[in-house]
């Protein structure tokens, strides 16, 4: 069975609450539940983690390296800005998805650069809640 990694960063945690136009009104634990129920349906353990902060971000990923076979990871603002997390996705060797809820580059300048996206295997970006749904697909296809 394959086990995965699903990963968000910071501020996810108030998905639902606010700014739903942007983001969607599904809150993270239906996300999360989502995903998981998905991921039965094809054999895969889905565990789900979420932190606002860099370093306990980076540790996640470290763990993951010990039972994880991939990561479907959304960065959320650390995207634009976390060298460390660039640094810890090349570290663990894991294929790593990028998923963003928004279209990022439908929207300001700065949030056109991704710094993770060049050791991921890939970016979905815009599809909301779906986008976890597809980058978990294309993670699956790469493990
Ligand atoms: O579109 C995405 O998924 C983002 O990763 C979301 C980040 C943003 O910084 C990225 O550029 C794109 C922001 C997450 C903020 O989440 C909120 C959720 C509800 C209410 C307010 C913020």
């Amino acid at each position: 069975m394959s086990k995965i990694l699903l990963l968000h960063g910071p501020n996810l945690n108030l998905l639902g609450t606010r700014e739903p136009e942007v983001y969607g009104s599904m809150t993270l634990d239906d996300i999360n539940a989502e995903i998981i129920k998905v991921g039965a349906e094809q054999g895969v353990e889905v565990r789900a983690f979420q932190s606002n902060h860099e370093g306990a971000l980076v540790d996640a990923l470290h763990e993951a390296r010990e039972w994880a076979d991939g990561v479907v990871f959304n960065p959320g603002a650390y995207t634009h800005t976390s060298v460390a997390l660039r640094d810890a996705i090349s570290a663990i060797a894991l294929p790593v998805v990028e998923v963003h809820l928004s279209n990022v580059h439908a929207r300001e300048p700065f949030r056109h650069k991704s710094l993770l996206a060049p050791v991921c295997v890939g970016q979905i970006s815009g599809f909301g809640w779906r986008s976890y749904l597809l980058g978990l697909q294309g993670l699956l296809a790469n493990v």
